[in-house]
């Protein structure tokens, strides 16, 4: 199984000093400590430290859910506990114990589904939404079947993931003068969209799909120097940035000759324009990009007229691998994670070869920038985001109201079949606390 190790080398933090270095990291704040981590688990009483410990520790031992509410919970129905329903009697996932009349193999396979994405964190809900909610999500799950995937972990832990990828080995350019230089390579591997799925055969940079995040401030002079390790020829395009010179530009057979198997090729230009910009192959490339010749190209304005508290880059892509985010699908996707209070700040980009109109459920979206530009006076509401090919939107959500909001896709066929949820799936969870999601985050880079 592909452990949240093989996302990079594992931190060597101490209670002392885990401090999570790299302050461009997306989700992770700078701040995020182990003591940090002990404070949120302080906060509820110790409970929450030991559930998320033990969701991500791949040696900790598996916590129980507290099963005493269900029978009494908030709903007032007992959990079934006859035999299962001769109509669902023959399916293949259904797991021992209770089925409720009525279900399907669907439902069966719909509900293991949000199984694995919740896994064995399910019981730090108890310690963050408080003992009704919980006694509600562990009825709607079906808790009381003690089901296997209560203590494996989520989904999203058990493949390699953009955003730890980030926080575990980020792309830290040598100095040359004063210029950023980042050295990549382009490179064949072998792809988990879902760790119960066959890997595919895909292309990364720095054997990453997405590639790792280039991120550098307005007017930094970038030097990109790529080497292709591929048996076929590339070129790497720097997406919406404004280029003084043309030969910069990516471009096979206009601004360059291809970049040949073992060869290496140098973009040298200035970031004159700040914001959500992307990185991709532009040879071949509804096929390259398609295997995951992709990545964030991250220019920071000088000040940043969009704060938040915390950020996501959230790639989207439609060919080989399926319809994804950052090279994942439902339920191999890591949540947004964010606590009351906060802001947070998501980079949408749309890598594929459809529109995607994402949705977010509960919230609205205050969309600030649109291809990196501010939209200033022109800044819109909305729910459903409509992001066509090669566009990236900035979306803000402050949030006030806890809970488990689904987010994903609004195009049905590209998110839900006959065996549930897949694809352009993913949630944002609100907690009540800023530490519960610390906690949360410290377990996966434990
Ligand atoms: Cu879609």
């Amino acid at each position: 199984m592909n452990e949240i190790a093989e996302a990079g080398p594992r931190s060597t933090a101490t209670d002392e000093a885990a401090t999570v270095t790299s302050p461009t990291s997306p989700l992770i704040p700078s701040d995020l400590t182990r003591r940090g981590f002990l404070r949120g688990a302080a906060l509820t009483g110790g409970g929450l430290m030991a559930a998320t410990l033990a969701a991500c520790a791949p040696t900790a031992p598996t916590p129980g859910w507290t099963l005493g509410p269900l029978a009494t919970g908030a709903l007032g129905s007992p959990v079934p506990t006859g035999p299962a329903p001769s109509a669902v009697a023959s399916a293949t996932a259904a797991p021992s114990g209770s089925l409720p009349p009525g279900f399907s193999s669907h439902d069966i396979d719909a509900r293991n589904v949000v199984r694995r994405y919740v896994g064995n964190l399910a019981p730090a809900l108890k310690g963050i939404y408080g003992d009704a909610a919980f006694a509600k999500l562990a009825d709607i799950l079906g808790a009381a079947d003690n089901y296997p995937e209560l203590s494996a972990k989520p989904a999203f832990v058990q493949v390699p993931q953009l955003f730890l990828n980030d926080a575990l080995t980020p792309l830290t350019p040598e100095l040359d003068g004063d210029v950023k230089v980042f050295r990549l390579t382009i490179d064949k591997i072998k792809v988990n969209i879902d760790e119960l799925k066959d890997p595919i055969d895909g292309l990364g940079y720095n054997g990453q799909w997405p590639g790792p995040t280039i991120r550098v401030r307005q007017g930094d002079k970038v030097r990109a120097i790529f080497t292709n390790n591929l048996d076929e020829t590339t070129g790497v395009h720097f997406h919406g940035v404004d280029f003084d010179d043309f030969f910069q530009d990516g471009v096979p057979f206009v601004t360059q000759l291809p970049i040949v198997p073992g060869g290496t090729y140098t973009y040298e230009f200035t970031a004159r324009n700040a914001g959500s910009l992307m990185y991709h192959s532009h040879h071949n490339a509804t096929d390259q990009v398609g295997r995951g010749l992709l990545g964030a190209f991250i220019v920071e304005p000088a000040d940043d007229p969009f704060k938040a508290d915390r950020e996501y880059i959230w790639i989207s892509n439609d060919a080989l691998g399926g319809f994804t985010i950052n090279g994942h699908g439902f339920p191999a996707v890591v949540p947004v994670l964010a606590a009351v209070g906060e802001t947070i700040r998501i980079r949408f980009m749309n890598e594929g070869v459809m529109m995607h109109p994402w949705h977010s459920h509960g919230y609205a979206m205050r969309i600030v920038a649109r291809d990196g530009r501010p939209l200033g006076s022109a800044a819109f509401e909305c729910d459903t985001l409509g992001v066509n090919p090669g566009e990236r939107y900035d979306a803000l959500i402050t949030v006030d109201r806890p809970g488990i909001w689904a987010f994903h896709c609004h195009v049905l066929s590209h998110v839900e079949g006959m065996s549930g949820m897949f694809g352009m799936v993913t949630s944002m969870i609100v907690v009540p606390e800023k530490a519960h999601v610390d906690a949360i985050v410290a377990a996966l880079l434990a």
